[in-house]
Parts: C-alpha cells; sequence; structure tokens
C-alpha cells in the first residue's frame, strides 16, 4: 500500500498536461477544454501541491488586457481556495505560426525581438505569482534544412537572449533562476540544446552561468536512446537540476509523455533511487519540485485524465517506498559492497599525492596483479536483480 500523496510530496502538474485535448498530426481534439480553474481544483484534491503552467495555457494568446487579468484573478483565487502554489512557469514560443522559425533563434530578427517581449511579460508574471523556476524549451528554435540556419549565430542569439533575461531578473531582484529544457527533436527536425549535456555545456558560456540551469524531461533523453538517470546524475553533480520533468517513454520514437514509470521502469527506480537518496557516494538528493510533464493519451476521457494524473503520483510513490526497501535490505547492502560502489567514492590519489608519488608506488604498477584483478567478476547482474526484485515487490 503506497501512501497517498500530499502537498508534502512536492508534486506538481502543467496546466498543458491534463488540459491537453488529444489532438495530434494525425487527428482532432478527443477531449473538450478544462478550465485552467477546474484543473486547480482537481490537483488539488488529487494532492498535488504545485501547478505550472506556459503563459497562453492560462490567458489565450491575444487576450487584450481586461481579459488578461481577470483570468489572472480568477486563478489566483484558485490558487488561494485550494492552497496551491506555483512554482515554475514557462511561456509559449512554439505554438503560435509566428514561431514558425523559433521564437529566439528565428532568423527574422522582429520575431526574435517580439519574443523577447513576450518573455519579459511572463517574467513578470512568474515573480507575481512567487515562481522561483522560469523554464525555457525552445521547441522551435532548430531547423529542418542544415544549409538553412546559421547554428553558430543561432548559439549567439540563443545566448544573447539568455543574458538578457539574467539582466532583467537581477536588476528588477526577483528570486528566479532559469531552466533550460533539452530535447532532439520533434516539433523541429533538429532542436538547437538536444540533450542535457548540449544545455550544460551553453549554459557555460552565460554572463549569469549561476542564475541558469537545466530541466531534464525523461522522454527528452530517452527519445536520444540516452540514459535519463545518468544526465540527471550530472546535472546534480554540477549543481544544475533546477527542475525536472517525469513522464515516461518507451524508445527512441516521437514524443510518447506517457505516465511516469510506463516507459523504462528500472530506470524509472535507479532515477526515483537517486532523486530521494542522492548518490550512494555521497552526491546529493534533489530537492525541488516533482514535475510531471506528461499528456493523457488520447484515447482517454475526462475520468481518464484524473486517473492518469493519479497514476503518476502513485508510481513515483510506490517507487519511492520500493527504492527505500532496496536501501534497507541487508542482502542488497552486501552485493552492493561486493560490487565495489561505495568504493568509487574514495580518490584515486591517496592524500597530498601527486603524479610523482603514484610514480613512485611500485604497488600501482609493477607488482600490481593485473591477471588476478581482470579475472575477477564485479557482481552488477545480480546487484540489478535484487533491484528487479524490490521493483516488482518480491523482496
Ligand atoms: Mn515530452
Amino acid at each position: 500500500m503506497a501512501p497517498s500523496p500530499t502537498p508534502a510530496d512536492k508534486f506538481s502538474f502543467g496546466l498543458w498536461t491534463v488540459g491537453w485535448q488529444g489532438r495530434d498530426p494525425f487527428g482532432h481534439a478527443t477531449r473538450d477544454p478544462l478550465d485552467p480553474v477546474e484543473s486547480v481544483h482537481r490537483l488539488a484534491e488529487l494532492g498535488a501541491y504545485g501547478v505550472t503552467f506556459h503563459d497562453d495555457d492560462l490567458i489565450p494568446f491575444g487576450s487584450d488586457a481586461a481579459t488578461r487579468d481577470a483570468q489572472i484573478a480568477r486563478f489566483r483565487k484558485a490558487l488561494d481556495e485550494t492552497g496551491l502554489v506555483v512554482p515554475m512557469v514557462t511561456t509559449d514560443l512554439f505554438q503560435q505560426p509566428v514561431f514558425k522559425d523559433g521564437g529566439f533563434t528565428s532568423n527574422d530578427r522582429d520575431v526574435r525581438r517580439y519574443a523577447l517581449r513576450k518573455v519579459l511579460r511572463n517574467v513578470d508574471l512568474a515573480a507575481e505569482l512567487g515562481a522561483k523556476t522560469f523554464v525555457m524549451w525552445g521547441g522551435r528554435e532548430g531547423s529542418e534544412y542544415d544549409l538553412a540556419k546559421d547554428v553558430q549565430a543561432a548559439l549567439e542569439r540563443y545566448r544573447e537572449a539568455v543574458d538578457l533575461l539574467c539582466q532583467y531578473v537581477i536588476d528588477r531582484g526577483y528570486d528566479l533562476r532559469f531552466a533550460l529544457e533539452p530535447k532532439p527533436n520533434e516539433p523541429r527536425g533538429d532542436i538547437l540544446l538536444p540533450t542535457v549535456g548540449h544545455a550544460l555545456a551553453f549554459i557555460s558560456t552565460l554572463a549569469h552561468p549561476e542564475r541558469v540551469g537545466v530541466n531534464p524531461e525523461v522522454g527528452h533523453e530517452q527519445m536520444a536512446g540516452l540514459n535519463f538517470a545518468h544526465g540527471i546524475a550530472q546535472a546534480l553533480w554540477q549543481g544544475k537540476l533546477f527542475h525536472i520533468d517525469l513522464n515516461g517513454q518507451r524508445g527512441v520514437k516521437y514524443d510518447q509523455d506517457l505516465v511516469f514509470g510506463h516507459g523504462d521502469l528500472i530506470n524509472a527506480f535507479a532515477l526515483v533511487d537517486l532523486l530521494e537518496h542522492g548518490a550512494p557516494g555521497g552526491g546529493p538528493a534533489y530537492e525541488g519540485p516533482r514535475h510531471f510533464d506528461y499528456k493523457p493519451s488520447r484515447t482517454e476521457d475526462i475520468d481518464g485524465v484524473w486517473a492518469s494524473a493519479a497514476a503518476n503520483m502513485r508510481t513515483y510513490l510506490l517507487l519511492k517506498e520500493r527504492a527505500a526497501a532496496f536501501r534497507a535490505d541487508p542482502e542488497v547492502a552486501e552485493a552492493l559492497a561486493a560490487s565495489k560502489v561505495a568504493e568509487l567514492g574514495v580518490p584515486t590519489l591517496g592524500d597530498g599525492e601527486g603524479y610523482a608519488e603514484l610514480l613512485a608506488d611500485t604497488a600501482a604498477f609493477e607488482n600490481f596483479d593485473v591477471e588476478a584483478t581482470a579475472a575477477r567478476g564485479f557482481g552488477f547482474v545480480r546487484l540489478n536483480q535484487l533491484a528487479v526484485e524490490h521493483v516488482l515487490g518480491a523482496r
């Protein structure tokens, strides 16, 4: 029996997740629009603590000032009534036709200036609502045709945009950090900053790198055939895991946005273990919101929407419970020791040792028994089977 979700679990959902109407490139919507106020109430009832949104999820694109203010007021009232918070806000720079070649990196300079204004306005709203993280998914920042996009210039313009936004929040005194969300492709043929690694390298070139981290999404990394738990581990190691998008994906194909755990379940188990306990060698755990960026499948009716929202949280809590049991199992402790997992946390060089001491250490090389060491197994398969059995509830 997994515990029911409570706000202490810090589960959050995008308005665009439960609000997705099931429209895809081959088919019309299968569900009616959902009022954001209704979503706030239903998510609170299910035990979520937070709700997130793109500007256009809350305020229809092109609304006049009065409509915008009224919609924000209705939303705020729902937050006050439910106690839900807004930990993160993001801007839609992908749906409107004007952004067909991107926002910050459109070849058209006027579009780039318009995109920046749209984001600046939403940064003000994010700060007003108390959000601490501003996510940027550059879904249209990319190309289909290599000769039509100067990628180096596009990266310069990307940097110019992020530097300007950082300067703005610093000057305004906002307690807000940015998180870049990588994705390899879809809707563009190729998207800039396609993986966590690309994004981390880009951040190191910025004027205010301390203000910018990543918001990795399970499916986005797995679409590139990458190991999500590894990407998260590197982001944590570099102090850059500002936010996370949890969902499920079954291999290298279109972005499925399944319920968390409905893709690679064993990788999801390793992920929850890492987020909750930190690295075995003492690396940090994750303190931020457990944010679900999934889509209730097109086959589901509105009851299925709320059932799938609950499923995300329940799967997370079940995996959290299973991870705790895994860590507490004496046989697992013994298998971890046999696999020398903790030994990787020991520095390769001794205290005060440099290359001179290493060169002088005959045990390290001249007298090292290469053959005997090479013959010893690490026992990783046994360890993994113990993990699988914990996931299956067999232990
Ligand atoms: Mn996705």
